[in-house]
């Protein structure tokens, strides 16, 4: 079986291994391969790098390397060098860069300086991690350069900056006024990324950040008509328990763009391909969908068997809707 999911940082790696850690569990599901589409709005270049947040909390999360307690990043994980970046005043230092990181972001950095694609650094990243081993293909959205970047207004006047700036040094505090997806106008999809959503027997949306990772994902030129036309029943989590995301500032993200911090508000931006939606119980009686199946269970992935359990009651919700 082929599964396809699109996903972003946190939210979505840590689903994304809860699923991995179902289908190993369950012997008919053990030879099924994942291949996920990751969000690269996120990139920023600092020092001369190339940083890819999402791809990295998805390698370091699947690959067993991520930093448990926050998510991204490395366990393990020291910070001489950015101590010394600090010391020669380097800016910025509001983005904590670990010694271990800092090699994911040199080896990454010196494959694109000769000439590699973003699709094949992250081939070669995804093999150290062990990818290919537990059947886990991770392309980016695209291997054209895509930045997020916020237009805020505050004591230093209305400009646009990084998304990682608004989301880490503003925390998000600072209303954005809208999100522009710079270079996307220019992005074409990655190799294999709409033959992976068009031949999957499933798709999955992990409950990834709606506006700022799926919707940036969504975005790529020919990415949402193969949602549309794809033979794949499409089921996705919803990021938001209670009207309240569960980690990060999905909040702040939808409030931008006008849309209302519910379960179904956020269907509604998938709803012209959401086949079915897994929600919180207590926001079930809330969300109508006009073709969507909704299913309530808790989504509170609060420990790894958690996780297992909710990728596995989405794949459960797939299946069923492949079968009618
Ligand atoms: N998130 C933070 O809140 N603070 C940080 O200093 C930070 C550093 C960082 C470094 C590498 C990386 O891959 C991710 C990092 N993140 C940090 C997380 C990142 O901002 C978000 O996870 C995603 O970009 C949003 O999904």
């Amino acid at each position: 079986m082929r599964i396809t999911a699109l996903a972003g940082g946190v939210g979505g790696a840590r689903f994304l291994r809860g699923l991995r850690d179902h289908l190993d569990r369950i012997p008919d599901l053990a030879d099924a391969t994942l291949t996920v589409v990751g969000n690269t709005g996120d990139d920023i270049t600092l020092f001369g790098l190339r940083v890819c947040p999402d791809l990295d909390t998805l390698l370091y999360t699947l690959g067993g390397g991520v930093h448990e307690g926050q998510g991204w990043g490395r366990a393990d994980e020291s910070h001489r060098l950015q101590g010394e970046l600090a010391a020669y005043g380097a800016e910025p230092q509001w983005f904590a860069l670990g010694d271990l990181d800092f090699g994911t972001h040199v080896v990454r950095s010196q494959w694109l300086g000769q000439g590699l694609t973003l699709s094949e650094v992250t081939g070669r990243l995804a093999d150290r991690w062990g990818l290919p081993g537990r059947g886990i293909t991770l392309l980016p959205m695209t291997d054209s350069p895509v930045e997020t970047h916020v237009v805020v207004e505050d004591d230093d006047g209305r400009r646009a900056v990084h998304f990682q700036e608004w989301w880490v040094r503003m925390q998000a505090k600072v209303p954005a006024e809208q999100f522009l997806a710079v270079g996307m106008d220019r992005a074409t999809p990655a190799p294999g990324v709409l033959e992976a959503i068009r031949e999957a027997d499933v798709v999955l949306l992990p409950p990834s950040n709606p506006v700022v990772s799926i919707g940036i994902v969504l975005g790529v030129p020919g990415v949402r008509d193969a949602l549309r036309g794809s033979r794949a029943p499409v089921v996705g989590v919803s990021p938001l328990i209670g009207g309240m995301p569960v980690r990060g500032h999905a909040d702040a993200c939808l409030s931008a763009i006008g849309v209302e911090s519910t379960a179904g508000a956020v269907a509604g931006l998938y709803e012209d391909f959401l086949d079915g939606w897994l929600v919180a119980p207590d926001d079930v009686d809330a969300v109508k969908l006009p073709r969507a199946t909704v299913v309530g269970r808790p989504l509170l992935m609060t420990d790894r068997e958690a996780a297992a359990d909710i990728a596995g009651a989405a794949l459960d919700l797939a299946l069923e809707l492949r079968a009618r």
